[in-house]
């Protein structure tokens, strides 16, 4: 398998896909609703998977894929060469603000992490990274992240967990809001793991992400140092939904510990 080719396909489409999303704009979103009232999913994420499956199938038929929006075939296993798609991460900045939203996808062999893709489509940005070559931002290598204390971080939260809430201890959380240096929330979790790996952020955490949410972004991980777990400290089970905590190396292990009481 040759992955210099196979990321030139992926970044190739990428950009095509993004290119479309950008048109479409001229004309009427149909927004629905998913699971929650504050779920949403537009025309243009199913037409922006469907194409994203023709073109993979056109390369390899037997690449498999598991998008957000289920148009792939049903994976219960990552067995082979398996493309993990979002086609736009935060639909609701998709929808409302026009701009910070991203395509995301990770591509992985028997649930190894080879690619990894984070495109922001209306600024044209692209981290990616190649499995042990390294990671880049556009043209730029990212360098590795290096070491800083939990008083000097700049971390990405949502405002709901500091609330009170169901799945966490919000009194802790209130602690990590004070003892860090600032807060952020973007709305895209694959534009808050893109910061982190390019060191604009220093932790982001979800109580609730799914695989096609954060499969492109761990392989960026890997390559700048970055630690990505669920609150178990575990891998992030790529078939199902799970917590998420990506950080500096230095400061993962604090806010674990310290930090995240789940419930
Ligand atoms: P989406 O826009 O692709 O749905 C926003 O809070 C972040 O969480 C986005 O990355 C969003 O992805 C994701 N998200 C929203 N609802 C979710 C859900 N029910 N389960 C998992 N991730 C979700
Ligand atoms: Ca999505």
């Amino acid at each position: 398998m040759d992955l210099h080719q196979i990321d030139q396909f992926a970044k190739d489409i990428i950009y095509e896909a993004g290119k479309r999303i950008r048109n479409s704009f001229s004309y009427d979103l149909v927004v629905e609703t998913k699971s929650d009232p504050n779920d949403l999913v537009t025309n243009i994420d199913r037409e922006t998977e469907l194409f994203f499956i023709e073109k993979i199938k056109e390369f390899d038929k037997n690449h498999r894929i598991l998008g957000e929006e289920g148009m792939g075939e049903k994976i219960d296993s990552l067995e082979g060469p398996v493309w993990i798609i979002d086609p736009i991460d935060g639909t609701m900045n998709f929808v409302k603000q026009h701009r910070h939203f991203m395509i995301t996808i990770g591509f992985y062999v028997d649930g190894v992490g080879k690619l990894g893709y984070i495109y922001d489509v209306m600024r044209e940005d692209l981290f990616h990274a190649i499995a042990g070559e390294g990671a880049w931002y556009n043209d730029s290598p990212l360098r590795k992240l290096k070491p800083l204390s939990i008083n000097e971080a700049v971390i990405g939260i949502n405002a709901s967990w500091i609330i009170p809430n169901r799945r966490v201890n919000h009194e802790k959380m209130i602690e990590l809001v004070r003892t860090v240096r600032g807060t952020r929330s973007y709305g895209s979790a694959a534009m808050e793991i893109a910061f982190v790996v390019s060191g604009k952020l220093d932790a982001y955490i979800s109580m609730r992400l799914s695989p096609w949410d954060i499969a492109g972004g761990i392989v960026i991980a890997k390559e700048v140092g970055a630690i990505a777990t669920n609150f178990e400290g575990n891998q992030f089970s790529l078939l199902s939904n799970d917590t998420f905590i990506i950080a500096n190396p230095s400061l993962h292990q604090i806010i674990l510990n310290n930090y995240i009481e789940e419930k």
